[in-house]
């Protein structure tokens, strides 16, 4: 297995780039996945340091569900919106994403669906209170012509848009692998897969192993943290039988990690995350 690591998990510890990957690199990490954040979307400078270091680039991670003003930028990127110049926004931003990893050689972009509808309480969320007719009509009239558009893209780019289920919590659209799978389906396109991360399936799914199994050719992208978002290795999520099950399905794409990071710990913490699920692969095999 091919092991990568999202450089956003790092974005609130001071420290230089360069820094963080002569450790990364160090610590047997494979690859790096890239935050798409168009603030800071000076790709030569990213590409000129990468291009010292031993590691691959995974993809791009978008930073879906911002619902306007970041620091100044108009950046919107919720796919699902009642506003039409919003949904496009979104769509500027995922077409930002994809080009942005063709030209760090990645191999796949995320994304989530996200909404901006703000009539939605917390407790109709939580509670699953949208229909399933309602999601479905939303999906197929609104989400999918959508998504078909940013998979020719992606496969113009010759990279590859991932579907990522989020929690709850996140979203109230997509957030199963059997509900991001169905989409996967009606786009039916090389260039478009899914990515499941352990994180949200902890909270969503009645079995990681068997939604892992069920996803099959779709899973193209992973990403492993823990219950609480740390490590692997640092909550209770069975990453034993995870491993097992991608193993299995015979997965050969990267694990990304995706963990919350903060000093003082850090660097400990990603060496001992990544040697917990290595110590796993090797004792599976
Ligand atoms: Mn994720």
């Amino acid at each position: 297995m091919k092991y990568s690591i999202t450089l956003s998990s790092f974005s609130h510890i001071d420290e230089a780039l360069k820094e963080t990957l002569h450790r990364l690199v160090a610590q047997g990490y494979d690859a790096i996945e890239v935050l798409g954040d168009p603030r800071k979307s000076n790709i030569n400078t990213i590409k000129a340091t990468l291009d010292t270091f031993d590691l691959a680039v995974s993809g791009i991670s978008g930073m879906w569900g911002i619902r306007g003003k970041l620091d100044g930028s108009s950046l919107r990127t919720n796919l699902i919106s009642t506003n039409p110049s919003f949904v496009k926004s979104c769509f500027e931003y995922a077409k930002h994403c994809l080009e942005m990893c063709r030209l760090l050689d990645g191999k796949q972009v995320n994304i989530c669906l996200t909404s901006d509808d703000q009539n939605i309480s917390m407790y109709q969320l939580t509670h699953g209170h949208t229909s399933h007719l309602e999601k479905q009509s939303i999906l197929e009239k609104r989400v999918i012509p959508v998504l078909t558009n940013l998979t020719r893209i992606a496969k113009d780019n010759d990279v590859r848009l991932l579907l990522e289920p989020l929690n709850r919590y996140c979203s109230r659209f997509c957030n199963t692998a059997k509900e991001a799978v169905d989409i996967a389906k009606q786009i039916n396109h090389d260039s478009f897969g899914i990515l499941l991360d352990t994180y949200h399936m902890n909270i969503e799914e009645d079995s990681i192993e068997i939604a892992i199994q069920n996803s099959g050719g779709w899973l193209r992208h992973t990403h492993f943290a823990d219950n609480n978002r740390n490590m692997p290795g640092y909550g209770h999520i069975e990453f034993n039988s995870i491993v097992k099950s991608l193993k299995k399905i015979g997965h050969d794409e990267y694990i990304c990690f995706e963990p919350n990071l903060s000093p003082p710990d850090f660097k400990d913490v990603t060496k001992r995350g990544l040697d917990f699920i290595k110590m796993i692969e090797y004792s599976s095999s």
